[in-house]
């Protein structure tokens, strides 16, 4: 307490000093797949690009992270226009031009609009070549039935309520089943992917199965990755972690376990104590054991996530609930400790606004993962010497209190 009460909070300056000494600018354009770039060349010129993928905000959207994925992974030039889905915001009049519906993903390509990611896949195919084999070839096509067959039975399980346990006990049989099949299909090849090798039936398993992994978890106390009867899912995980194009894409479990019920109307936890233990694991954020994610943590973690903030700090001020003169000091403390390892005191009643933004961080919109595990941890450690409080509960059937209009372009 002593050696505590001695240590200051470093001013915005000097974190700023510090960040900027060690701070690399990424290549947005043409380095790795990153959810805050809106421009990607892949070395080519800009006068080449024919593509423009409109993608929601928030990289919330499954069906974006299919298309996404499949342009990073064949290295087509696109740019990015960021649309508000209906559950955080007012759709923007422009893309209801483009787009009555308002639906997401919709690509522009040679000055046409596509929608439905299937379609959109499949006039990508047609005009840059397929991502190893065709998505229509009979092979691809029995898989992309096979996800939709693993789909269903996810949200029947998740999204209504069981009437009682043996009903709950039924939708995950009739899950696991589906997700055997998944894992065989998987065998059927000698490497870790669906065919010989990284293709357009990954790309569309990659956005449900990974908010299937992050959703079982929390809602019903369900380990689909490091499942011991799912050893090939398991080692698809892995593999996917050894790709820059999936890694940009990838979420994490607190950002997918708190977006997706406005999205699905609704998801059903169980609670059994396997189920609330999970659960309080992945709301703590200072557990870094979750099935989440393999990869190791990059060197740069903490002083990207700190160059975030930086970034962002008066936004990030703007819309928390706390008085801004706390929520500077306590936003200055967390840094402080997660940039030196020094502990600080923050002030008297910050530790709900602390704790509001932790929740709010979201993986890969804002930050990667280990940027995101490490901002999250130093504001809850500095809450937590601040007091108990908690922000108020995260909304689940609207996303309001994450409406892009406060963050300016
Ligand atoms: N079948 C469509 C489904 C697309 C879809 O459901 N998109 C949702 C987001 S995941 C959407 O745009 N909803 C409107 C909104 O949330 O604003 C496709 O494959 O593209």
């Amino acid at each position: 307490m002593n050696a505590l009460n001695k240590a200051k909070a470093l001013s915005w300056q000097q974190i700023s000093n510090l960040v900027m000494n060690q701070y690399k600018e990424p290549d947005w354009v043409n380095g790795k797949t990153t959810s805050q770039a809106t421009l990607r060349l892949f070395g080519q010129l800009e006068s080449n690009v024919r593509v423009t993928l409109f993608r929601d905000h928030h990289a919330w959207c499954p069906y974006c992270q299919k298309v996404w994925l499949f342009l990073e992974e064949k290295k087509i030039p696109y740019k990015v226009r960021k649309v508000t889905m209906f559950c955080y915001g007012t759709k923007e009049a422009w893309y209801k031009k483009i787009c009555p519906s308002g639906m997401l993903p919709a690509l522009e390509l040679d000055g046409k609009i596509i929608t439905e990611s299937d379609r959109i896949l499949a006039s990508l195919e047609s005009e840059f070549g397929p991502l190893h084999m065709s998505f229509n070839q009979a092979k691809v096509v029995e898989l992309r039935k096979l996800e939709r067959a693993l789909f269903q039975y996810w949200c029947r399980w998740l999204c209504y309520p069981s009437r009682n346990q043996s009903d709950e006990e039924i939708s995950e049989q009739e899950f696991m089943q589906v997700a055997k099949v998944v894992d065989s299909a998987l065998a059927a090849t000698p490497g870790p992917f669906f065919l010989e090798e990284f293709s357009v039936v990954d790309c569309v398993f990659v956005p449900y199965v990974e908010r299937m992994n992050a959703s079982l978890y929390y809602y019903k106390g369900f380990t689909l990755r490091g499942n011991p009867e799912l050893p090939n899912l398991t080692r698809w995980f892995e593999a996917l972690e050894t790709r820059d194009t999936y890694l940009g894409t990838q979420s994490d479990f607190h950002t997918h376990c708190h977006d997706l019920p406005p999205q699905m109307g609704g998801c059903y936890q169980n609670n059994t104590e396997a189920q609330l233990e999970c659960e309080s694991r992945v709301n703590s954020c200072t557990d870094f054991t979750l099935p989440e994610h393999g990869a190791p943590e990059p060197d740069n973690s903490k002083i990207f996530a700190a160059a975030r903030v930086l970034k962002f700090k008066d936004y990030i001020t703007k819309v928390n609930p706390i008085d801004d003169e706390k929520l500077d000091e306590g936003l200055r403390c967390s840094l402080t400790y997660m940039l030196t390892g020094e502990k600080v005191y923050p002030p008297q009643g910050c530790d709900a606004g602390l704790r509001y933004l932790k929740q709010r961080i979201n993986v890969p919109r804002d930050m990667p993962i280990w940027s995101a595990r490490r901002l999250r941890e130093a504001l809850e450690l500095t809450a937590s010497l601040a007091g108990p409080a908690q922000a108020e509960a995260l909304p689940t059937e609207h996303r309001k209190d994450q409406n892009p209009t406060n963050f300016g372009k």
